[in-house]
């Protein structure tokens, strides 16, 4: 049947007569029936992804880009004076995740589906997912996200596993969603859930009981923490994970007939980050009951699974109190207990190799480094600071586990979905091969002097930044000029990602403004985050913005050359927006300290040009593009590294050494904020600055000023930063999340 005639039949009644939210639930069941009919990627070996967070937008476009039909869709609707982009916004975002892990863990699905991997998620299904996010008077509140309604794409399989925990079983329910490979066949993402979960018992924003574990276990993603019950809840989640994950693939190797002591053969098992660690032990006791012996338990499971470390701040290495994992996981603790004595004790004297450290704390990453094959960085420089400073100790005893997998995007969503001009206008300039194989858009260099080529990307950057302004406008209430710099960091807030030092350049620029310097051309800077509940000083951070976003837009000397905009609840529907409309993209991390970024290569591929440190992917960004495309500042990771060993960097010598420095971070608690903003906040943020910045802000402060300031005026040469936008563009295609997993596959997962 035509699209036409099936989209009728689920609408009962002409499409020029549906709304666009009845509209909506028939795109909805037609992509829903479209997938159900497309067969499983088949393969000898399978690869399983496990992860707390899937970060996977909405689902409904970008399914129909690839089941192929988008382009016949939008042109139907279209003719009935209908728009599919609309209609797409009917769809509540799953809110699965909280930022570039859970974000590489969609894109990675997506690769895995359309390089015809046979390959699956396996997640939790989280109601209120990871909180949403309000602002009112300045500051960050938390609400429950309610995302999960019927109208998704969510199928009810029926399938459950029985899980114990602390002692008691609870029985599982698995919710599918289809992954759909480009123009191909389909993988599921499985979500996890509990039937008894209840909604109500969340009051007063974000509040409820953490011991009620029937209730809560799967309601947000990430539960606080900071207290013991907040520690017990994590592990419940994350045993909840590993063992409906373990016992799902130990089921679909049986029924394959698979020898299960050739498990390795058929299995491999990604596990990212530390949150699904347990699957190691549970996995081996798994084994043990199925009447295999401890020794060749464990050597199997090393060999199926393969860890991947996201971060090196030590914060993240998650470690558990053992008395805590006696309590939730009494059944593995023999078997952590065993690993630990037979890895690190009966061998080593050295305390780091250690499972359990002397004070009973249990390392879940030491347990992903003693029983995987392989252990992965992000980036290049990621990589090789794990080997040599991080993760030293492994390193010298496992270093031929140790390897480097640059991340990736996806570009189906990524410049296809959203960013749907530009890809079009790819295909004009060189054909559609690009879309599954990206190392293509190097061919775009090609037309690197063509002017009429770079004039037709400046016109859709611009309509993108008109789309953009539209979208502030309508939620946010603030008018933006689409013809002034859009200068965008969007991210998770955290202290080493440095929004506070984008925030001194404000508040410098601000200065300079009153004081008669105006910028070449007016800029608007763009910010978009979350902080966790509990981070107080990200949280001084929102404050500050959302304060000079206050003062600056108000003030009729500043706001014509410098506009503020923190948008609200950043999540992937808006920076489908965003992205696309940026001019200059802040990858300001200090260096060392971002493990490779993703956002930065989105960024790359829509067209923005770097202001960065030499952090994370930025480095491979700049071999890639060359000097003159990129906009690098700051110290380098060695002297950061050395400042660290050293105890060498004061903020205070930098307050008190350098007058614009110091001007800069009384401003945050002088009159013209503190008549807007909370004492308290800006106080604690200022003296964090001045006597502990444990992030370096003011080392690099003068170098990011400067280097702003150039990348500001060489806007003002057109010819010269629209050529820069083209070749990040065109050497963008090494960052596609297909070339990532097609290394996973090559030194990892060996599927075919
Ligand atoms: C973060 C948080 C923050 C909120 C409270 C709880 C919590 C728990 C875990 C984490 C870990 C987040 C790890 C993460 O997202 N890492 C990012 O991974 C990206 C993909 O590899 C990488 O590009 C980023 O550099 C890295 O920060």
């Amino acid at each position: 049947m035509d699209l036409e005639k099936l989209l009728v039949s689920y609408l009962d009644k002409p499409i020029d007569e549906a709304n666009d939210d009845e509209l909506f639930l028939a795109c909805l069941k037609l992509a829903k029936e479209k997938a159900a009919a497309l067969p499983l990627v088949q393969g000898e070996k399978k690869v399983y992804y496990i992860s707390a967070e899937f970060l996977i937008g909405k689902q409904l476009g970008k399914n129909l880009i690839n089941l192929g039909i988008y382009d016949e869709l939008d042109e139907l609707l279209t003719k009935h004076g209908k728009s599919l982009s609309k209609i797409e916004t009917k769809e509540k975002e799953p809110s699965l995740g909280n930022g570039g892990l859970g974000r590489l863990a969609a894109c990675f699905l997506d690769s895995i589906a359309t390089l015809d991997m046979s390959g699956d998620g396996i997640g939790l299904n989280y109601h209120f997912g990871l909180f949403k996010q309000l602002f009112k008077d300045h500051k960050q509140y938390e609400i429950p996200d309610e995302w999960l309604d019927d109208k998704n794409m969510l199928i009810d399989t029926g399938v459950s596993f029985p899980v114990e925990l602390a002692g008691k079983v609870y029985n599982s329910h698995m919710y599918d969603l289809d992954v759909i490979g480009y123009k191909g066949n389909k993988n599921k993402l499985h979500l996890f859930d509990l039937d008894t979960v209840d909604e109500s018992i969340v009051h007063d924003g974000i509040e409820f009981d953490k011991t009620d574990i029937e209730k809560n276990l799967t309601l947000f993603l990430y539960p606080d923490d900071s207290d013991e019950d907040g520690k017990l809840l994590r592990i419940y989640q994350q045993y909840f994970m590993i063992s409906n994950a373990a016992q799902l693939i130990l089921k679909e190797e049986k029924e394959k007939g698979h020898d299960l002591s050739k498990m390795d053969q058929y299995v491999a098992i990604q596990i990212n980050d530390t949150h699904p660690s347990m699957i190691i032990p549970e996995l081996i006791r798994l084994l043990i009951k199925e009447g295999l012996p401890m020794k060749r338990a464990v050597d199997i499971i090393t060999n199926v699974c393969a860890y991947t470390n996201h971060t090196i701040l030590a914060e993240a290495l998650e470690k558990w109190p053992l008395e805590y994992l006696n309590k939730v996981v009494p059944q593995l603790m023999p078997i952590i207990g065993g690993l630990d004595y037979a890895a690190a004790r009966a061998y080593y004297n050295n305390p780091v190799l250690q499972i359990i450290d002397e004070n009973n704390i249990v390392h879940m990453a030491s347990m992903d480094m003693h029983y995987t094959h392989s252990i992965n960085g992000v980036a290049a420089l990621h990589t090789e600071i794990l080997k040599n400073q991080e993760l030293h100790a492994y390193y010298n005893l496992y270093p031929g586990r140790f390897n480097n997998k640059t991340n990736g995007i996806t570009f189906r969503r990524w410049i296809m979905h959203s960013n749907h001009k530009l890809a079009s206008f790819i295909d004009e300039l060189i054909g559609e091969e690009w879309r599954t194989d990206a190392t293509q858009m190097e061919r775009l260099m090609y037309f690197h002097n063509n002017e009429g080529t770079l004039q037709t990307l400046e016109d859709i950057k611009r309509e993108n930044k008109v789309r953009l302004a539209a979208f502030i406008k309508e939620k946010e209430g603030i008018e933006l000029d689409p013809d002034s710099v859009f200068d965008v960091q969007v991210k998770r807030m955290h202290e080493y990602k440095r929004q506070q030092l984008n925030a001194l350049w404000l508040i410098y620029e601000y200065m300079q403004i009153k004081n008669g310097h105006v910028p070449p051309r007016p800029v608007t800077v763009i910010f978009g985050g979350k902080a966790a509940p509990a981070y107080i000083m990200a949280k001084n951070i929102i404050h500050l913005i959302l304060c000079l976003q206050e003062l600056i837009n108000n003030d009729p000397d500043v706001s014509p050359y410098l506009k503020v905009v923190m948008i609200q609840n950043y999540n992937v529907h808006k920076s489908e927006l965003v992205i696309p409309a940026c001019d200059i993209s802040e990858q300001i991390s200090l260096a060392s300290k971002e493990a490779s970024g993703t956002g930065n290569m989105k960024f790359m591929l829509n067209g923005a040009v770097t202001l960065g440190t030499l952090d994370g992917a930025n480095v491979e960004i700049r071999d890639l593009v060359g000097d003159e495309n990129i906009y690098i500042f700051g110290r380098s990771s060695n002297e950061v590294i050395n400042l660290y060993n050293t105890n060498g960097y004061h903020a205070r010598d930098y307050y008190d050494g350098n007058e614009h420095i110091r001007a800069c971070i009384d401003f945050i608690t002088g009159p013209e904020l503190l008549k807007i903003g909370d004492a308290e906040m800006l106080e604690a943020l200022k003296d964090n600055l001045m006597n502990k910045d444990w992030f370096m802000t003011l080392l690099d402060l003068e170098s990011y000023c400067s280097v702003k300031e150039t990348a500001l005026y060489d806007y003002e040469n057109r010819a010269w930063w629209k050529r820069k936008s083209l070749v990040n563009i065109a050497r963008s295609g090494f960052f596609s999340s297909d070339r990532t997993i097609m290394d996973y596959n090559r030194d990892i997962w060996h599927l075919k």
